[in-house]
């Protein structure tokens, strides 16, 4: 039996998502898990979530490890949601300590736990490996998008977060706190020194000109990469980054994602009335009495 990789997509914000089954077919991990959120309602759905438990549970799998590649700014995560439904063990990478800082200090701290020990179950970094059935899942840094991102290589697989998109489809944006075009070309390189047949499986595709959606490609063909090819320089490579971050708006769900995902997937807690809510920072406030 091979390695199984099976990929979900979240058309509502363009996420790719993946359940990877083991040799023996008995042990799965899920990779990137998206929760739905509505924020003209509010409502919190967990659609996606679901039909992975399900295909879990059709196919008599073990969930043992529910990864992210990296603080997610425009989607929320399930980490939580699945941990709770299973005896998986949630993983990020080690510079989250780092990342939740930066964002916890945009919102009001009220009664949230924020250690990150408290709230992940492990800690992952360069070189760390993590036993998975017959597999084993081997952890590389590649920051740039996030300082907090980091790329999972399970047999000739690797799910690279938002390091890199489809070869039509650029790489990721540099641009919030902790972001570094730098980093971001340094870390493409050392995926792109993988053996050229290594598949490279997304986090997004944002389907450019309306194409059908992708989700792998090869590290072969990610050389040809819109953002890298013609052995673009590592200054060429930060100015056009830079340049097209400065162009592109804030996510849709950015603030409500980053809430949720500093947190592990899990939902602020009540306030005095029993619900809960998400905050907003307001900017460009010039009138103290408005
Ligand atoms: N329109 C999307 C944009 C989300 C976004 O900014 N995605 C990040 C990854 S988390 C990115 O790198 N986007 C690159 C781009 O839009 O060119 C939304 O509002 O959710
Ligand atoms: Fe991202």
């Amino acid at each position: 039996m091979n390695l199984s990789v099976i990929p979900f997509f979240h058309q509502h914000t363009g996420t790719a998502s993946y359940i990877v089954v083991d040799q023996s077919q008995r042990y799965a991990v899920v990779i990137d898990s998206v929760l739905d959120f509505d924020s003209a309602s509010g409502e919190v759905a967990s659609t996606l979530a679901d039909e992975q438990l399900k295909y879990l549970d059709q196919h008599n799998l073990s969930l043992v490890w529910i990864l992210d590649t990296h603080i997610h700014a425009d989607h929320l995560t399930a980490a939580s949601y699945l941990a709770n439904r299973s005896q998986a063990k949630s993983v990020i990478g080690k510079g989250i300590a780092k990342t939740q800082q930066r964002f916890r200090l945009m919102f009001p701290n009220g009664n949230q736990e924020t250690s990150v020990e408290n709230l992940f179950d492990k800690l992952v970094a360069e070189g760390d490996t993590l036993s998975f059935g017959d597999n084993e899942i081997r952890v590389m840094d590649t920051p740039g998008h996030t300082d907090d991102s980091v790329s999972y290589l399970i047999g000739d697989n690797t799910f690279v977060g938002d390091t890199l998109f489809m070869p039509d489809s650029g790489t990721a944006r540099c641009d919030f706190p902790g972001g570094d075009a730098h980093k971001l070309y340094q870390s493409v390189q050392r995926i792109h020194a993988l053996p050229d047949e290594t598949k490279i499986w997304v986090c997004h595709d944002y389907q450019p000109n309306g194409r059908e959606v992708r989700m792998q490609t090869t590290v072969a063909d990610s050389k040809q990469n819109i953002h890298l090819r013609h052995q673009v320089s590592e200054s060429a490579f930060v100015h056009m980054r830079n340049e097209r971050d400065s162009t592109l708006p804030v996510p849709k769900l950015l603030y409500p994602s980053l809430q949720v995902n500093i947190r592990g997937g899990r939902l602020p807690k009540p306030s005095d009335n029993g619900k809960r809510y998400f905050a907003i920072p307001i900017s460009n406030l010039t009138h103290s009495d408005m």
